[in-house]
């Protein structure tokens, strides 16, 4: 590691650098030095993004539009050159890494804590969509094209079936019915983008709790990170999947079921604290299909883990075997609560809204 780390200007001397966190996507480091000073390190994931200098351009301008109307450098990703005055690395093998200043004293949680915790989350992805309300949409690189396109996660799916490269197709009969069961729902809100009954915003697209950093102490919100997936995209897929991991009673690959379901208290306190920074900004048709939005994309999600499944576990980092199968498997259980819980989702959404 230290033939990459020495090409980055750091302060102080590197006393440690190991793999951290819990990104299913780059390889991540932190890299401590012998000053009071932290970094992270990251080495991109060229397998899921093909156009490297594109993503670095749009974080690099994402980083600086938020910058403006926020320089506290606790509230927004600041990256570090490299010695010859870049802003990311690439090396003579054909890797990207880059550095960015570990956001001081703060956590980042997989699962909230308290009902307080969601909240926060809530107003926190609120606020970077406002943020970015005015940011030119079409300057925006497309990082993975059709990344929430349900109906094209789909598609995928019946390709890995047709294909079955790592020969585990006859375990997942129930998990392919489950899908393909619900494949016209799953499609609804593409339609609705289609038809222009939803805007396409700059949005996230990866709410995921644990790409948001909290004080560590008071757990205040402090910024967004895991920028590589903002592009052009809808609110309601991005409040979605932040309903899907966080609002979840189990971590993303539990294997007890049983443990696994849609925690109202916590959906209602995501939908109050987001609604509070960006709901006036929503149109009523978001609003109203905030709740679809979670279900689809917790479908959307479950269709991505069986389909690496299926492709022998390609895309997704898996710490052991069978794991993108029970991450498959929770999506359909909290699927299956959506629909339980379907007109209290529905009520509490205009509560919140009102
Ligand atoms: P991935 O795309 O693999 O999810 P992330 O960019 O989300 O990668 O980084 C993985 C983890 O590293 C995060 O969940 C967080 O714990 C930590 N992390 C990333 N950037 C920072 C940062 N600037 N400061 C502190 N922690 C960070
Ligand atoms: C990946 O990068 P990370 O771990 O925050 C994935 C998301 C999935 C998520 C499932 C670029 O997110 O789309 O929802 O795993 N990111 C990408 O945990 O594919
Ligand atoms: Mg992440």
């Amino acid at each position: 590691m230290e033939r990459v780390y020495r090409q980055f200007v750091l302060e102080g001397t590197p006393v440690y650098c190991q793999p951290y966190g819990h990104g299913h996507i780059n390889n991540t480091y932190l890299l401590l030095t012998d000053m009071p000073h932290a970094y992270i390190l990251q080495k991109i994931n060229t397998h899921v993004f093909e156009d490297v200098p594109g993503l670095m351009a749009n974080i690099i301008a994402v980083t600086e539009h938020l910058r403006r109307q926020d320089p506290d450098p606790r509230h927004v990703l600041t990256l570090v050159e490299t010695v010859d005055g870049k802003p990311y690395l690439t090396t003579e093998e054909g890797e990207y890494w880059r550095m960015y200043e570990f956001v001081t004293s703060s956590v980042c949680l997989e699962l909230p804590e308290s009902a307080q915790d969601m909240r926060r989350a809530g107003e926190a992805f609120g606020r970077f969509q406002k943020q970015l309300a005015d940011f030119p949409a079409e300057t925006l690189n497309v990082t993975i094209p059709q990344f929430h396109d349900t109906p094209n996660r789909y598609e995928q799916l019946r390709q890995a079936i047709r294909e079955n490269r790592a020969g585990r197709l006859h375990e997942v009969q129930y998990e392919l019915s489950f899908f393909m069961l619900r494949a016209e729902e799953a499609g609804m809100i593409q339609q609705m983008l289609a038809r222009g009954e939803l805007p396409l915003r700059v949005t996230h697209n990866d709410t995921k709790l644990d790409n948001v950093m909290l004080d560590r102490t008071l757990h205040l919100p402090l910024c967004i990170i895991d920028l590589d997936t903002v592009m052009p995209g809808l609110s309601v897929t991005d409040f979605g999947d932040a309903i899907r991991g966080g609002a979840s009673t189990c971590a993303e690959d539990e294997q007890d079921l049983s443990k696994v379901s849609l925690s109202l208290d916590l959906f209602e306190a995501y939908a109050d604290g987001y609604l509070s920074t960006c709901g006036t900004s929503l149109t009523r048709n978001e609003i109203e299909t905030l709740a679809l939005g979670a279900k689809t994309i917790t479908l959307e999600c479950g269709v991505r883990f069986l389909t690496d499944y299926l492709n022998g576990d390609v895309y997704f980092h898996t710490d052991r075997p069978g794991q993108n199968l029970d991450r498959c498997r929770t999506q359909m259980k909290l699927v299956q609560d959506m629909e339980e819980k379907w007109n209290s989702m529905q009520q509490i959404i205009r509560m919140a809204a009102r």
